[in-house]
């Protein structure tokens, strides 16, 4: 197994990652009272709510999105299981969808006609917020009637759990995946960079045993991923189902095809221009990680942008995993996902 360097934590404060339990609702308390549940890697305790694995300072958000959130035809929703290219899902449909208002190349801007890309001096996170980390965290019922339509929005719920507004609208999804073993090991470094000083690191066998039995954040993975591709091939206008992997492969027919589908496709003029190539080099991992923004500032939360930002390689499991474990991964994979045709 190859020996990287784990990175130190990113120094969050233990406090983000609790929701006092006197903030909680009593319809939340009696929920939760009737979870199964087990202790995560920061030793606080994981509920299974529908099906999926959460931290208790999310039921109350996912109760809150559920009931109140009203959704408009014309939303779109970034949907995914955790660490599978949701940064860079975030940057690249923001961009589309505002490619006319802002500047796509720095180095090119001659004309200034355009705003500065709000990319560079944000994270793809702030730029598109996520229901139940963002907003119904703090707020049962926010306003949103401010955000600019489309409102651009995001999700790591799986597809049964999300607020039913959402599923009966005519608004759009793209849900993005990944091959389960990069997730994992792209999982496992996240709780190791997000760790709590006062904590050891994760060991890589201690998150695989539960990463395999499903007890992960907005796991089990496979089910997540089921959800919305069974969705998808029963409403393929709703839903758009992507790979990371083909998004690495084939970055330009993605990105026409995600732009036809979400209704804002590249015009011929485009097709045959730049705008293509200036929007991946935009969202590029190298171009975002290299950012002053990216490297040194944090989310309102607390975690720190650069941990969003760690290889960006599609197959790095090989340098993580034993050959044991990668079996283990291919075999539930393969019960899971073989009858269903959905191929890493
Ligand atoms: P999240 O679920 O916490 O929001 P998410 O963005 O889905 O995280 O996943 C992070 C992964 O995407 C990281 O993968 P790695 O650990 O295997 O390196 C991160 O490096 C990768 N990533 C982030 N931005 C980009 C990008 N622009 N292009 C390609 N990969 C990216």
């Amino acid at each position: 197994m190859a020996a990287e360097k784990l990175e130190a934590p990113a120094s969050v404060s233990i406090e983000i990652f609790e929701k006092y339990d006197e903030e909680l609702s009593q319809e939340c308390h009696n929920i939760i009272a009737a979870l199964p549940s087990e202790s995560d890697w920061f030793s606080v305790q994981l509920y299974r709510y529908q099906g999926f694995w959460y931290q208790k300072r999310l039921i109350q958000p996912i109760l809150n999105c559920q009931k109140h959130f009203q959704a408009h035809d014309t939303d779109i929703f970034i949907a995914t299981p955790l660490k599978c290219g949701t940064t860079w899902l975030k940057a690249l449909t923001f961009t589309i969808i505002n490619r006319k208002k802002y500047n796509l190349n720095p180095n090119l801007d001659t004309t200034q006609t355009n705003a500065p890309h709000p990319l560079l001096t944000a994270n793809p996170h702030v730029l598109v917020p996520n229901l139940e980390f963002d907003l119904y965290f703090n707020t049962n019922n926010p306003d949103l009637s401010s955000f600019p339509s489309p409102r651009l929005l995001s999700s790591h719920l799986p597809y049964a759990s999300l607020p039913e507004p959402a599923k009966q609208s005519r608004c759009k999804m793209v849900f993005l995946c990944r091959n389960p073993k990069d997730v994992f090991v792209s999982f496992w470094h996240f709780t190791n960079r997000l760790r709590p000083d006062i904590q050891e690191f994760n060991t890589i066998e201690y998150l695989f045993e539960k990463f395999c039995r499903g007890v992960n954040y907005f796991g089990p993975f496979w089910d997540h991923v089921l959800g919305y591709y069974k969705e998808s091939l029963e409403r393929p206008e709703k839903i758009m189902f992507l790979k990371y992997e083909e998004l690495k492969s084939e970055p330009v027919r993605v990105l026409k095809d995600l732009g036809k589908f979400l209704g804002y496709g590249f015009s011929e003029e485009e097709e045959n221009g730049n705008v293509i190539d200036d929007i991946l080099r935009l969202c590029s991992f190298e171009n975002l990680k290299n950012l002053e923004v990216n490297k040194s500032e944090k989310l309102p939360a607390g975690v720190e942008n650069k941990t969003y930002f760690r290889r960006g390689e599609v197959g790095d499991w090989k340098n993580f995993l034993t050959i044991d474990m990668m079996k283990q991964i291919d075999a539930i994979t393969e019960e899971k996902f073989g009858k269903h045709d959905l191929k890493f």
